[in-house]
Order: structure tokens, then sequence, then C-alpha cells
């Protein structure tokens, strides 16, 4: 795809920092077309005859990167559908997590417009995802493989926010603010930056 064809912003953050609540927000006022990288690998995950079901279970558990190969699969399938559709925006959620996701992505897909970055101090993602533990049913929303969460995304997923702050191509979003708080801050990037 061209940059014209179809805009891609990227949105990043500590898990539990707010990302797949603040997209739900601008699918509902902007018309996105929204892409959480871990819904799909979860969905991928159940699907009945995937070959790949049992390795994202134990990426997903142990809060591990699932190999780049199986994600980008997912999401250029996902973006060829919506955009046979007629969808040209998309926010592409938890995604790219790694350096060589970044690149790769960048490079076979498409450029991204932007990051959103969602900020977030750790006691907070902790407490909200403890609590959404209770009913969620996700197999890492649970204290161990939290832990295990939050080391990868300092170690590997920070790295490409980094990446993308040098090319000036993030905005950066502090999430410990209510849900209307931080959505006023989302707001405001994606006018400045998309119109
Ligand atoms: N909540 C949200 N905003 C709030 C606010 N302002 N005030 C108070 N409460 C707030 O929110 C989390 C909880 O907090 C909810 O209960 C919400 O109501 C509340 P949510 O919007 O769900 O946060 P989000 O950032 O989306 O958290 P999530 O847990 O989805 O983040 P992760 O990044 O950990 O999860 P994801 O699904 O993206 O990835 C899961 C795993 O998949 C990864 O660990 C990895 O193993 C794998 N993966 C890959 O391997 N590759 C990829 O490319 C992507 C994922
Ligand atoms: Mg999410």
């Amino acid at each position: 795809f061209s940059e014209k064809e179809v805009s891609v912003i990227f949105v990043l953050g500590g898990p539990g920092a707010g990302k797949g609540t603040q997209c739900a927000n601008l699918v509902r006022d902007h018309h996105f077309v929204h892409l959480s990288a871990g819904d799909l690998l979860r969905a991928e995950q159940s699907r009945e005859g995937s070959k790949y079901g049992e390795m994202i279970d134990h990426y997903i558990r142990e809060g591990l990167i699932v190999p780049q190969e199986v994600t980008i699969a997912l999401l250029k399938q996902a973006i060829q559908e919506n955009y046979d559709q007629g969808k040209k925006k998309f926010l592409v959620d938890g995604f790219p997590r790694k350096m060589d996701q970044a690149l790769t992505f960048e490079e076979q897909i498409v450029p991204s417009k932007f990051t959103l970055f969602f900020d977030c101090p750790e006691n907070v993602m902790l407490k909200r995802l403890l609590e959404r533990g209770k009913t969620s049913g996700r197999a890492d929303d649970n204290t161990e493989s939290i832990k295990k969460r939050f080391a990868t995304f300092l170690d590997t997923s920070m790295p490409v926010v980094n990446h993308f702050e040098k090319q000036d191509k993030v905005v950066k979003v502090s999430c410990d603010h209510s849900v209307d708080q931080v959505y006023e801050q989302v707001k405001a990037a994606v006018r400045d930056k998309i119109g």
C-alpha cells in the first residue's frame, strides 16, 4: 500500500495502559478500523485447525513476542480485507512491539503516519490488569504473566518507541487519568497529525 491509499497509526504503551479503551473511542467518533495485534493473535490461537495455536498460547502466557511472521500475516490480511471494503484508516494497537516488526511492517505494508504512545506508571497498569483479570478470562492477566509482560515491554518494545521518537513520529499521552481525560489528549493528537 502507499501512504495515500492507507493511513496507519501505531498505538503503543505498556500492558493495561488503556490502548484498547481509547481505540474504541476513536472508532466510535472517527471511523477508524481498530486492529489489535493481541486480539488477532488470540483469535488465531482459538481458531480450529490453526497450526499456531499452541505456539501463540505459550508466547502470550510468557509475555513474549510471537515471531513476527505470524503477527504480520494476520495484520496484512486484516488490512487487505478492510481495504477491499473501502476502509482506509487503521489503528494498529499493540504493534510493533519489537524492532524487527517495525521495520518489516513499514517496508512491506505501509509506513505509519505516527505513533500514539500511552505512557503509564507500572503500579497503575498492574492495578488495572488485576482488576480486569477477575473477569477477562485472559490467560495473561495474572501477577506472574503481568510481570513478564512489563519486562518485555521495557526491554523489547520501548526501543521501538525510541526509534520512532528519533523520527519525530511519536505523540505521548499520559494515561494516569480518567478515560475521558486521556481521550481529550488522544483526540488532540489525531486532530494535529491527520486533521
Ligand atoms: N482502563 C483503561 N483506561 C483506564 C483509565 N483511564 N482509567 C481507569 N481504568 C482504565 O485497559 C485495561 C484495563 O484498564 C481495562 O479494564 C480498562 O477498562 C481499564 P485496556 O484498554 O484493555 O488496555 P490495553 O493497553 O489495551 O491493555 P492490554 O492488556 O490489551 O495490553 P497488552 O499490550 O498487554 O495486550 P495485547 O493484547 O496487546 O498483547 C497481549 C500479548 O500478545 C503480548 O503480551 C504478546 O505476548 C502478544 N503479542 C505479540 O506477541 N505480538 C504483538 O504484536 C502483539 C501482541
Ligand atoms: Mg489491548
